[in-house]
Protein backbone atom coordinates (compact mmCIF):
# COMPACT_ATOMS: atom_id res chain seq x y z
CA UNK A 1 0.00 0.00 0.00
CA UNK A 2 1.84 3.06 -0.83
CA UNK A 3 -1.52 5.28 -0.44
CA UNK A 4 -4.50 6.07 1.36
CA UNK A 5 -7.47 7.29 0.32
CA UNK A 6 -10.81 7.27 2.53
CA UNK A 7 -14.13 8.39 0.17
CA UNK A 8 -16.08 11.22 1.54
CA UNK A 9 -18.53 10.72 -1.37
CA UNK A 10 -19.08 8.77 -4.67
CA UNK A 11 -16.61 11.23 -6.39
CA UNK A 12 -14.66 13.20 -3.31
CA UNK A 13 -12.34 11.82 -0.47
CA UNK A 14 -8.77 12.27 1.44
CA UNK A 15 -5.57 10.90 -0.22
CA UNK A 16 -2.61 10.58 2.23
CA UNK A 17 0.56 8.64 0.86
CA UNK A 18 1.68 6.36 3.00
CA UNK A 19 5.13 6.02 4.29
CA UNK A 20 4.81 2.98 6.07
CA UNK A 21 2.40 0.88 7.46
CA UNK A 22 3.44 0.64 11.55
CA UNK A 23 -0.14 -1.52 12.20
CA UNK A 24 -3.15 -3.57 10.63
CA UNK A 25 -5.28 -5.25 12.58
CA UNK A 26 -8.70 -6.74 12.58
CA UNK A 27 -9.98 -6.41 15.85
CA UNK A 28 -13.59 -7.85 17.16
CA UNK A 29 -15.61 -4.83 16.32
CA UNK A 30 -13.01 -2.91 13.52
CA UNK A 31 -10.08 -2.78 10.92
CA UNK A 32 -7.91 -0.78 12.94
CA UNK A 33 -4.95 0.66 10.46
CA UNK A 34 -1.79 3.29 11.95
CA UNK A 35 0.34 4.77 8.87
CA UNK A 36 3.03 7.23 8.79
CA UNK A 37 2.53 9.88 6.44
CA UNK A 38 4.81 12.66 5.78
CA UNK A 39 2.77 16.05 6.80
CA UNK A 40 0.66 14.78 8.80
CA UNK A 41 2.92 12.39 11.50
CA UNK A 42 1.08 9.17 12.39
CA UNK A 43 -2.52 8.42 11.31
CA UNK A 44 -4.62 6.00 13.09
CA UNK A 45 -7.89 4.09 11.21
CA UNK A 46 -10.86 2.73 11.88
CA UNK A 47 -12.42 1.00 9.27
CA UNK A 48 -11.24 2.91 6.15
CA UNK A 49 -12.04 6.23 8.41
CA UNK A 50 -9.30 8.63 9.77
CA UNK A 51 -9.94 8.88 13.33
CA UNK A 52 -7.02 11.12 14.30
CA UNK A 53 -3.42 12.28 13.24
CA UNK A 54 -0.28 13.81 15.05
CA UNK A 55 -0.56 16.66 13.36
CA UNK A 56 -4.11 17.86 13.73
CA UNK A 57 -5.45 15.91 16.96
CA UNK A 58 -4.74 19.08 18.83
CA UNK A 59 -7.60 20.72 17.38
CA UNK A 60 -10.39 17.78 17.55
CA UNK A 61 -9.39 17.36 20.83
CA UNK A 62 -8.84 20.56 22.56
CA UNK A 63 -11.73 21.80 20.69
CA UNK A 64 -14.27 18.71 22.26
CA UNK A 65 -12.88 19.05 25.35
CA UNK A 66 -12.20 22.85 26.11
CA UNK A 67 -15.67 24.47 24.98
CA UNK A 68 -17.61 21.85 27.51
CA UNK A 69 -14.79 22.31 30.85
CA UNK A 70 -14.96 26.12 30.36
CA UNK A 71 -19.03 26.01 30.11
CA UNK A 72 -19.21 24.39 33.74
CA UNK A 73 -18.84 26.52 36.79
CA UNK A 74 -17.02 23.64 38.45
CA UNK A 75 -16.61 20.23 36.33
CA UNK A 76 -15.64 17.32 38.65
CA UNK A 77 -16.65 14.15 37.29
CA UNK A 78 -16.46 13.42 33.53
CA UNK A 79 -17.69 10.91 31.34
CA UNK A 80 -16.20 10.05 27.94
CA UNK A 81 -17.90 8.02 25.70
CA UNK A 82 -15.63 6.15 23.32
CA UNK A 83 -11.92 7.97 22.87
CA UNK A 84 -9.80 5.15 23.24
CA UNK A 85 -7.14 6.92 21.75
CA UNK A 86 -6.55 8.98 24.86
CA UNK A 87 -6.66 12.22 22.94
CA UNK A 88 -9.97 13.87 24.78
CA UNK A 89 -8.85 12.14 28.54
CA UNK A 90 -5.52 14.29 27.86
CA UNK A 91 -7.50 17.54 27.55
CA UNK A 92 -10.43 16.37 29.94
CA UNK A 93 -6.92 16.08 32.85
CA UNK A 94 -5.68 19.34 32.31
CA UNK A 95 -8.51 20.62 35.01
CA UNK A 96 -8.68 20.02 38.64
CA UNK A 97 -11.01 17.44 38.35
CA UNK A 98 -11.22 14.58 40.84
CA UNK A 99 -12.38 11.39 38.40
CA UNK A 100 -13.19 10.94 34.53
CA UNK A 101 -14.21 8.02 33.29
CA UNK A 102 -14.01 6.69 30.24
CA UNK A 103 -16.45 3.66 28.14
CA UNK A 104 -14.66 2.34 25.36
CA UNK A 105 -16.61 -0.54 23.40
CA UNK A 106 -13.29 -1.79 21.78
CA UNK A 107 -9.82 -2.20 23.78
CA UNK A 108 -7.87 -2.92 20.67
CA UNK A 109 -7.99 1.02 20.18
CA UNK A 110 -6.60 2.05 23.46
CA UNK A 111 -3.42 -1.13 23.39
CA UNK A 112 -2.83 0.53 19.71
CA UNK A 113 -2.89 4.20 20.85
CA UNK A 114 -0.88 3.27 23.79
CA UNK A 115 1.71 2.00 21.24
CA UNK A 116 1.91 4.06 18.66
CA UNK A 117 0.14 7.34 19.86
CA UNK A 118 1.81 7.99 23.28
CA UNK A 119 1.41 11.79 23.39
CA UNK A 120 -2.45 10.90 23.33
CA UNK A 121 -2.53 7.83 25.35
CA UNK A 122 -0.25 8.75 28.28
CA UNK A 123 -2.96 9.96 30.20
CA UNK A 124 -4.63 6.62 30.98
CA UNK A 125 -1.67 6.43 33.68
CA UNK A 126 -3.18 9.16 35.59
CA UNK A 127 -4.72 7.68 39.32
CA UNK A 128 -7.74 10.07 38.38
CA UNK A 129 -8.95 7.82 35.17
CA UNK A 130 -11.21 4.35 35.40
CA UNK A 131 -11.80 3.02 31.81
CA UNK A 132 -14.80 0.58 31.55
CA UNK A 133 -14.57 -1.94 28.58
CA UNK A 134 -17.87 -1.67 26.95
CA UNK A 135 -20.73 -0.92 24.36
CA UNK A 136 -21.85 2.01 26.03
CA UNK A 137 -25.11 1.68 24.95
CA UNK A 138 -25.42 -1.44 26.98
CA UNK A 139 -23.44 0.42 29.47
CA UNK A 140 -25.14 3.31 30.01
CA UNK A 141 -28.96 1.27 30.96
CA UNK A 142 -26.91 -0.27 34.17
CA UNK A 143 -25.32 3.06 35.37
CA UNK A 144 -26.36 5.28 37.98
CA UNK A 145 -23.45 7.81 38.46
CA UNK A 146 -24.23 10.78 37.51
CA UNK A 147 -21.76 13.69 35.76
CA UNK A 148 -21.12 16.88 35.57
CA UNK A 149 -19.68 16.96 31.84
CA UNK A 150 -20.20 13.87 29.26
CA UNK A 151 -18.06 13.89 26.18
CA UNK A 152 -18.97 11.85 23.08
CA UNK A 153 -15.85 11.28 20.95
CA UNK A 154 -17.20 8.44 18.59
CA UNK A 155 -16.68 7.19 14.97
CA UNK A 156 -18.96 8.38 12.62
CA UNK A 157 -22.53 7.57 13.47
CA UNK A 158 -22.56 4.37 11.47
CA UNK A 159 -22.14 0.32 12.10
CA UNK A 160 -21.04 0.01 16.04
CA UNK A 161 -21.60 3.75 16.75
CA UNK A 162 -24.81 4.28 15.47
CA UNK A 163 -26.39 3.74 18.31
CA UNK A 164 -24.69 6.60 20.25
CA UNK A 165 -27.20 8.90 18.33
CA UNK A 166 -30.29 6.90 18.76
CA UNK A 167 -33.00 8.55 21.14
CA UNK A 168 -33.03 5.87 23.27
CA UNK A 169 -29.21 5.91 23.87
CA UNK A 170 -29.63 9.73 24.66
CA UNK A 171 -32.79 9.03 27.01
CA UNK A 172 -30.74 6.50 29.09
CA UNK A 173 -27.41 9.16 28.87
CA UNK A 174 -30.07 11.80 30.76
CA UNK A 175 -30.13 9.21 34.00
CA UNK A 176 -26.59 10.27 34.28
CA UNK A 177 -26.80 14.07 34.24
CA UNK A 178 -27.37 16.71 36.46
CA UNK A 179 -29.51 19.70 36.19
CA UNK A 180 -26.65 22.13 35.17
CA UNK A 181 -24.38 19.12 33.68
CA UNK A 182 -22.76 19.86 29.83
CA UNK A 183 -23.03 17.00 27.33
CA UNK A 184 -21.66 17.50 24.65
CA UNK A 185 -21.07 15.09 21.11
CA UNK A 186 -18.76 15.09 17.97
CA UNK A 187 -21.37 15.67 15.38
CA UNK A 188 -19.61 15.08 11.68
CA UNK A 189 -18.99 17.13 9.11
CA UNK A 190 -21.63 20.01 8.03
CA UNK A 191 -20.51 19.40 4.29
CA UNK A 192 -21.05 15.91 4.42
CA UNK A 193 -23.32 14.84 7.07
CA UNK A 194 -25.79 17.65 7.36
CA UNK A 195 -28.52 15.20 8.23
CA UNK A 196 -26.90 13.87 10.84
CA UNK A 197 -26.16 16.79 12.49
CA UNK A 198 -30.03 17.99 12.36
CA UNK A 199 -30.74 14.60 13.69
CA UNK A 200 -28.22 14.86 16.79
CA UNK A 201 -29.06 18.90 17.17
CA UNK A 202 -32.84 17.99 17.30
CA UNK A 203 -32.49 14.91 19.85
CA UNK A 204 -30.33 17.15 21.97
CA UNK A 205 -32.68 20.05 21.98
CA UNK A 206 -35.46 17.61 23.04
CA UNK A 207 -33.94 15.34 25.09
CA UNK A 208 -31.61 17.67 26.63
CA UNK A 209 -33.91 20.72 26.43
CA UNK A 210 -31.63 22.84 24.20
CA UNK A 211 -28.60 22.41 21.63
CA UNK A 212 -26.11 24.92 20.47
CA UNK A 213 -23.85 23.75 17.75
CA UNK A 214 -20.08 24.69 17.20
CA UNK A 215 -17.29 24.41 14.46
CA UNK A 216 -13.64 23.65 13.98
CA UNK A 217 -11.38 23.42 11.04
CA UNK A 218 -10.12 19.56 10.98
CA UNK A 219 -7.99 19.14 7.97
CA UNK A 220 -7.91 15.48 7.80
CA UNK A 221 -11.74 15.07 8.43
CA UNK A 222 -14.14 14.99 5.30
CA UNK A 223 -14.75 18.64 4.15
CA UNK A 224 -12.24 19.11 6.42
CA UNK A 225 -14.59 21.18 8.44
CA UNK A 226 -16.01 19.64 11.68
CA UNK A 227 -19.19 19.80 13.45
CA UNK A 228 -19.82 19.52 17.56
CA UNK A 229 -23.46 19.57 19.25
CA UNK A 230 -23.82 20.40 22.76
CA UNK A 231 -26.17 20.99 25.39
CA UNK A 232 -25.94 23.22 28.15
CA UNK A 233 -29.44 22.34 29.86
CA UNK A 234 -30.76 24.43 33.18
CA UNK A 235 -27.48 26.59 32.52
CA UNK A 236 -29.04 27.27 28.94
CA UNK A 237 -26.97 28.75 27.10
CA UNK A 238 -22.97 29.25 26.06
CA UNK A 239 -20.88 30.83 28.42
CA UNK A 240 -17.23 30.72 30.22
CA UNK A 241 -18.17 29.70 33.54
CA UNK A 242 -14.93 28.92 34.87
CA UNK A 243 -11.66 30.30 34.42
CA UNK A 244 -9.00 27.32 35.63
CA UNK A 245 -5.76 27.86 34.21
CA UNK A 246 -4.91 25.53 31.44
CA UNK A 247 -1.44 24.52 30.18
CA UNK A 248 -0.61 23.56 26.80
CA UNK A 249 -3.51 24.33 24.50
CA UNK A 250 -2.67 25.07 20.76
CA UNK A 251 -6.18 25.64 19.03
CA UNK A 252 -8.34 26.84 21.88
CA UNK A 253 -8.48 30.21 23.78
CA UNK A 254 -10.91 31.90 25.96
CA UNK A 255 -11.20 34.73 23.22
CA UNK A 256 -12.41 32.38 20.86
CA UNK A 257 -15.76 30.87 23.00
CA UNK A 258 -18.16 32.79 21.63
CA UNK A 259 -17.12 33.09 18.39
CA UNK A 260 -17.22 29.29 17.57
CA UNK A 261 -20.93 29.04 18.07
CA UNK A 262 -21.59 31.51 15.15
CA UNK A 263 -22.07 29.39 12.54
CA UNK A 264 -22.49 29.44 8.90
CA UNK A 265 -26.43 30.28 7.58
CA UNK A 266 -26.24 27.10 5.58
CA UNK A 267 -25.74 25.16 8.77
CA UNK A 268 -27.85 27.46 10.71
CA UNK A 269 -30.59 27.39 8.21
CA UNK A 270 -30.20 22.91 7.74
CA UNK A 271 -30.90 22.26 11.31
CA UNK A 272 -33.73 24.07 12.13
N1 LIG B 1 -13.75 10.76 16.38
C1 LIG B 1 -14.40 11.41 15.28
C2 LIG B 1 -13.73 11.16 13.99
C3 LIG B 1 -14.64 11.16 12.88
C4 LIG B 1 -13.85 11.24 11.63
N2 LIG B 1 -14.62 10.82 10.55
C5 LIG B 1 -14.14 10.48 9.36
N3 LIG B 1 -12.88 10.54 9.13
N4 LIG B 1 -14.97 10.11 8.45
C6 LIG B 1 -12.38 10.93 16.48
C7 LIG B 1 -11.79 10.16 17.56
C8 LIG B 1 -10.58 10.84 18.05
N5 LIG B 1 -10.50 10.77 19.46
Amino acid sequence: MDSFIEHHSNSSGLYLKVNKILHSERSKYQEILVFENEFFGKVLVLDNLVMTTTKDEFIYHEMLAHVSLRSHPNPKNILIIGGGDGGTLREVLKYPINKVLLVEIDEKVIEVSKKFFSELSSSFNDKRVEVIIMDAIKWVKNESRKFDVILIDSTDPIKIAEGLISEEFLFNLKKLVFENSIVCMQSESPFYHIDTIRTIYQRFKKIFSNAYIYTAPIPTYPGGYWSFTISFQSLEYPKIRNYYFIEDLKFYHDEMYDAVFKIPKFLKDAIE
